[in-house]
């Protein structure tokens, strides 16, 4: 896979200014991963003093709205973010599809808005418990991307695919590598069929319960181009473990 290793903390709805701490103690960090591309997405509150403090590091937002602007309160667009400073957007995160009933449809949305406003785009995917227990796995996953995945317009290396098992998120529970690095080659031929050759360009990163312990086993899987990290981020010294094991 083309690209080095890209380490993304999501850090939720978590975080105040406290956490620009955090921030300076993983960018500093960073300059010794010169192998690893690192980035964090704090609220978006913190996003632009995010980027004041860090130089090095990627900054994005959690979610952005499809719409540029409008009367649409609470929401932020892909270009305010671009505006605050952000890098990429991450969208369609299991917590956005189920507690805010965000389609398919909704992410493509977002997705087309984001790398139109000049983000990079992590696009996440994945089945729930039941799903996976009746074989329908691959198949919900693929039915997600055909109907999330955003035009690329030459450009695939802009968009990240998360492969987050929604059973795996915060419960400390991963799958095994055999099966991530199946998912993952499903996924891979998925893209192919979506863009093509521009299909091999489009990173796969793993997410759910990735922590220090869990994430030179995972990262080793040939197929995984990266993780997106939840729990684990909120800390530079658990966070940079994962990136240090990437390394
Ligand atoms: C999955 C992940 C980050 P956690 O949501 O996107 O969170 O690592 O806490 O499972």
């Amino acid at each position: 896979m083309a690209g080095l290793p890209y380490i993304v903390g999501n850090w939720k709805m978590n975080g105040t200014r406290a956490m620009l701490n955090e921030a300076r103690a993983i960018d500093r960090a960073a300059a010794r991963f010169p192998k690893v591309q690192v980035a964090v997405a704090p609220p978006a509150t913190l996003i632009y003093r995010t980027r004041d403090a860090a130089v090095i590091i990627g900054v994005g937002g959690q979610d952005c709205h499809a719409e540029e602007s409008g009367a649409f309160t609470g929401d932020i667009s892909a270009q305010m973010l671009k505006d605050a400073g952000a890098d990429f957007t991450i969208v369609g995160h299991s917590e956005r599809r189920t507690l805010h009933g965000e389609s398919d449809g909704d992410v493509k949305a977002k997705a087309d808005a984001a790398l139109g406003a000049g983000l990079s785009v992590i696009l996440c995917v994945g089945e729930t418990e039941s799903q996976r227990d009746a074989g329908e796995a691959e198949a919900v996953v693929g039915a997600q991307l055909e109907g999330s995945c955003p035009r690329v317009d030459g450009a695939p290396e802009k968009l990240s695919i998360a492969y987050e098992p929604v059973w795996a998120i915060g419960t400390g529970r991963v799958p095994s590598v055999e099966d991530v690095a199946a998912m993952h080659r499903a996924i891979r031929a998925k893209l192919v069929a979506l863009y093509g050759e521009g299909g091999a360009d489009v990173r796969i990163l793993y997410g759910g319960s990735v922590k220090a312990d869990n994430a030179a086993e995972l990262l080793a899987v040939p197929e995984v181009g990266g993780a997106l990290v939840g729990g684990a981020s909120l800390s530079a010294e658990s966070f940079l473990a994962i990136v240090g094991a990437a390394a």
